[in-house]
């Protein structure tokens, strides 16, 4: 067996190839450093990430204000405009007349039921009976015109549920007079009005010689 000689140049050697790896370490990068610093900079890289969304979120809920107060106004608008519109009156008006000129047979105490129908917005004039029916609690303008048959006498009243409000009368003494009133009359709803004729000749004018109008003014 030879024997190993421990002479300084060995020792010399044997540190240097112990030490080598050592000394070479000390210069490289380390890992764990180049961990640290990549997790560093995500975490800022995150970081600003957040404040990015949190400025985001922040001008949202600016903007979710803005939306609530435009939202809140517009619900204000509505309210405003659905008040109106309950308090808005509606469209009533007709206008009839007889058919044929002259118009005969009307007797005393006959309500006069005008069969042509210019206008009947609303449907508030029923022909088969003579009577307009307020469709709404209102007031209301009636125009009656009445005209005799040439050189006769006519005499009529309008009523409201039976109750005369209003007379029209006409004695054509030069075969063209004509007897006619306008009245303003608040209605309940569902109350009726018509022209009754209250004595006279039985013949009058047709045409818009004798007529019946109204109109809704405003409701109340
Ligand atoms: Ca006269």
């Amino acid at each position: 067996m030879s024997r190993l000689l421990v002479t300084p140049s060995v020792i010399l050697l044997v540190c240097f190839a112990v030490s080598w790896p050592l000394t070479s370490c000390t210069d490289d990068v380390d890992p764990l450093q180049v961990v640290t610093e990549q997790h560093s900079q995500k975490i800022s890289q995150l970081e600003s990430l957040i404040q990015q969304q949190a400025n985001k979120m922040a001008a949202m809920d600016t903007l979710i204000q803005q939306q609530a107060a435009t939202i809140s106004g517009m619900q204000t608008s509505v309210q405003t405009l659905t008040s109106q519109m309950a308090l808005q009156t509606p469209f009533v008006a007709f206008d009839v007349q007889y058919k044929d000129d002259p118009h005969n047979n009307v007797a005393s105490h006959d309500i006069l039921k005008f069969d042509a129908i210019s206008m009947n917005i609303g449907n508030a004039y029923t022909a088969s009976n003579g009577m307009f029916q307020a469709p709404v609690s209102g007031v209301y303008l009636f125009h009656v015109k009445l005209t005799p048959n040439p050189h006769g006498s006519i005499y009529a009243y309008l009523v409201k549920e039976g109750q005369n409000v209003d007379s029209v009368n006409a004695h054509d003494d030069t075969g063209n007079e004509t007897g006619d009133t306008v009245r303003i009359l608040q209605l309940d709803r569902g109350e009726r009005v018509w022209l009754q004729k209250s004595s006279g000749v039985s013949s009058v004018r047709g045409w818009a010689h004798t007529k019946l109008a109204g109109v809704l003014l405003r409701a109340t």
